[in-house]
C-alpha cells in the first residue's frame, strides 16, 4: 500500500508497472481455432469477397441478435458511411458530440452536416429531450450512439423519428451483446453499426456490421460494399469496397466463440474496481444496468475535481507515469475537434453536459490482459493520488 506521495511514479518512485497497460488491449481467444480457420482459408484459397467466414459470421451475429439482415464490412466507420448513403441521408444529421470522431467524419465525409446534441449525463448517450430544438428543414436523420455500452432512448428516439418522419441510426460500435428493455441492440432503428476493430472485446482484426430488418436497404448496403457489382459485370448501384476479408472473419468466429467468458472477465473486472474506488472521494464509476445484459467492456470512471481535490488530468498524468495508460475518451467532444470546431464555432453553447462531462472522465484498462491484482494497484495509486491531492498538485506544479 502507498502511504505517501514519494510512493508514486510521479515523485520519483519506480514506475508500478514495467510495461504499459493499455486501455483497449485485444482479447485473443482460443488461438488454436483461429490457426485451424486460417490453414484452412489458405488452403481453399479463398480470401476475401463473400468466402465462408464472412457468411457464417454474418449469419451467427444475426441469429444472436435477433436480427434479419447483418452484413460484414472492413471496419466500423466504413459501414457507416455505407448505411449514410444507403439511408439516402443529406443536408443536416443529429449525432451527439461525445463519441469517437468517427461518428460525425461519417457524416461530414458525404458533405452532411453533423448537428451535435447534448447528452444525458447519467446514460451519456444522446439526450432525448433536446433533440427537437435542433430539428430543421435541412434535418434528414438522427444518429444514436450506444456510448460505453449504454444503450440509447430508444424508444424516444424512434417517437421522434416517427413523428418528424426522420431517419434513425444507431452507432453500436460499443453495443455488442448488450440489451435494451430486453431486446438485443441490433434491431433498433432503420439500422445499427457495430465494430469489431482490435480495442474492441470481440474483434476481427479491423471489421464491422451493419443489421436491419429492412430487406432493401440489406440489399442496396451488399451492393454498396461490393462495388455496385450484381452478378459478374453488372454494376447496378454506386459502391465501394467495404468487404471483409475472411481472414477478419476468421477471428471474429474464434472471438465470439469466447464471448461469454470475455464478458465474464470484464463483468469480475468491473466489480473489482467498482468495490475499489467506492470510498475514494470524488471518484465514482459510471455504472452499468443491472437490469439489462451487457459487456462491460469499458471502465469508466468520473472524477468531481471540487470533491477529489485534483484535476482529471493531473490525476491521467499520475496514472500515465505508474506505465497505466488511461485515456480521457472522449475529450474534448467531437465539436471541439477540426473541422467542426472552426465550421460551429458555437456548437458547444448547447452542448454544457457534454462540456462537463469531457473534463471528467478517465477510460481504465480492462479485458483479458488484466487481473486482480493488476486492479488493486491502480485502486492504491488512485487512493494515494486523492489521498494527496494537495501535496501533489503542488509537487507537479512545480515540476
Ligand atoms: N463509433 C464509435 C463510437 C467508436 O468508438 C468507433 C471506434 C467507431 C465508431 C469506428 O469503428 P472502427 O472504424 O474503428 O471499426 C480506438 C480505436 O481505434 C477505435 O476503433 C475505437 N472506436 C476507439 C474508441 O478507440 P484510438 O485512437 O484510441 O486507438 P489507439 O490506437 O490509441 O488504441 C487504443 C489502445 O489500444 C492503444 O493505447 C494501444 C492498445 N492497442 C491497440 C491496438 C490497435 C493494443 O494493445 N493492440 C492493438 O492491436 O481509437
Amino acid at each position: 500500500m502507498r502511504k505517501t506521495i514519494q510512493d508514486l511514479a510521479i515523485a520519483g518512485a519506480q514506475p508500478a508497472f514495467g510495461s504499459p497497460l493499455h486501455v483497449g488491449r485485444p482479447n485473443i481467444g482460443n488461438r488454436d481455432r483461429l490457426m485451424e480457420r486460417i490453414n484452412d482459408m489458405l488452403d481453399r484459397r479463398w480470401l476475401s469477397n463473400a468466402g465462408v467466414y464472412v457468411t457464417e459470421l454474418e449469419q451467427r451475429l444475426a441469429d444472436m441478435l435477433g436480427v434479419e439482415h447483418c452484413i460484414a464490412m472492413c471496419n466500423g466507420t466504413v459501414a457507416l458511411e455505407i448505411v449514410i448513403r444507403a439511408l439516402e441521408l443529406e443536408g443536416e444529421v443529429i449525432v451527439p458530440s461525445l463519441t469517437f470522431v468517427a461518428t460525425a467524419h461519417a457524416l461530414q465525409w458525404q458533405q452532411i452536416k453533423p448537428v451535435f446534441c447534448d447528452i444525458d449525463p447519467e446514460s451519456c448517450t444522446i439526450d432525448s429531450a433536446r433533440i427537437e430544438e435542433l430539428i430543421t428543414p435541412r434535418t434528414t436523420g438522427i444518429i444514436g450512439v450506444h456510448l460505453w455500452g449504454r444503450p440509447c432512448d430508444t424508444d424516444a428516439l424512434q417517437k421522434i423519428a416517427k413523428t418528424h418522419n426522420l431517419s434513425l441510426l444507431y452507432d453500436a460500435a460499443h453495443a455488442l451483446g448488450v440489451t435494451s428493455s430486453g431486446k438485443m441492440i441490433g434491431g433498433f432503428g432503420d439500422a445499427e453499426v457495430f465494430s469489431f476493430h482490435a480495442t474492441k472485446f470481440i474483434n476481427s482484426f479491423e471489421g464491422g456490421a451493419v443489421t436491419t430488418n429492412d430487406p432493401e436497404l440489406a440489399s442496396r448496403i451488399r451492393l454498396m460494399k461490393n462495388f455496385g457489382f450484381s452478378g459478374y459485370d453488372n454494376v447496378v448501384y454506386i459502391g465501394t469496397n467495404g468487404k471483409m476479408p475472411e481472414v477478419s472473419a476468421a477471428m471474429g468466429l474464434t472471438s465470439l466463440e469466447s464471448m461469454d467468458e470475455f464478458i465474464a472477465i470484464n463483468y469480475r473486472n468491473y466489480l473489482a474496481y467498482k468495490e475499489g474506488v467506492k470510498d475514494i472521494p470524488g471518484i465514482r464509476l459510471l455504472p452499468y444496468s443491472q437490469e439489462e445484459q451487457t459487456n462491460y467492456q469499458y471502465i469508466v470512471l468520473i472524477l468531481d475535481e471540487e470533491v477529489a481535490g485534483i484535476r482529471r488530468d493531473k490525476l491521467v498524468e499520475v496514472l500515465q507515469k505508474e506505465n497505466i495508460i488511461a485515456r480521457r475518451y472522449f475529450y474534448p467532444g467531437c465539436h471541439r475537434m477540426e473541422p467542426y470546431r472552426s465550421q460551429q464555432p458555437q456548437a458547444g453553447l448547447v452542448l454544457p453536459q457534454t462540456e462537463k462531462i469531457v473534463t471528467q472522465t478517465i477510460v481504465l484498462p480492462t479485458g483479458t490482459d488484466i487481473d486482480l491484482e493488476t486492479i488493486s494497484e491502480i485502486v492504491d495509486i488512485l487512493q494515494c493520488a486523492i489521498g494527496h491531492a494537495k501535496e501533489l498538485n503542488s509537487i507537479i506544479d512545480i515540476q
